[in-house]
């Protein structure tokens, strides 16, 4: 009986490590997706979030460098967040 507790515990925890990353990787930050780091999450950028690249010409009014932070965040919420309301985007 002991043993098979000390097996178990840490198979659940491992279990739980990777559906919080799978939680995660649903939205990813700004940081993540701004690999040039200038700020802004161009067209090019916005490829690996397909839920964003598919609106971002409608997203991207102001159309120069690419999203600023506020427009991804809205952004996000609008067309990323799925059905049910679950998404627990940090609002900041
Ligand atoms: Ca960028």
């Amino acid at each position: 009986m002991m043993n098979l507790s000390k097996q178990t515990i840490p198979a659940l925890t491992i279990a739980l490590l990777f559906a919080a990353s799978a939680a995660i990787a649903q939205n990813p930050r700004f940081e993540e997706l701004d690999g040039d780091g200038d700020g802004y999450i161009s067209k090019t950028e916005a490829r690996a979030l397909p839920c964003l690249s598919d609106a971002f010409d409608q997203i991207d009014k102001q159309s120069e460098k690419g999203l600023s932070r506020s427009e991804y965040g809205s952004a996000v919420q609008q067309h990323c967040s799925k059905s049910g309301g679950e998404s627990d985007w940090p609002q900041s």
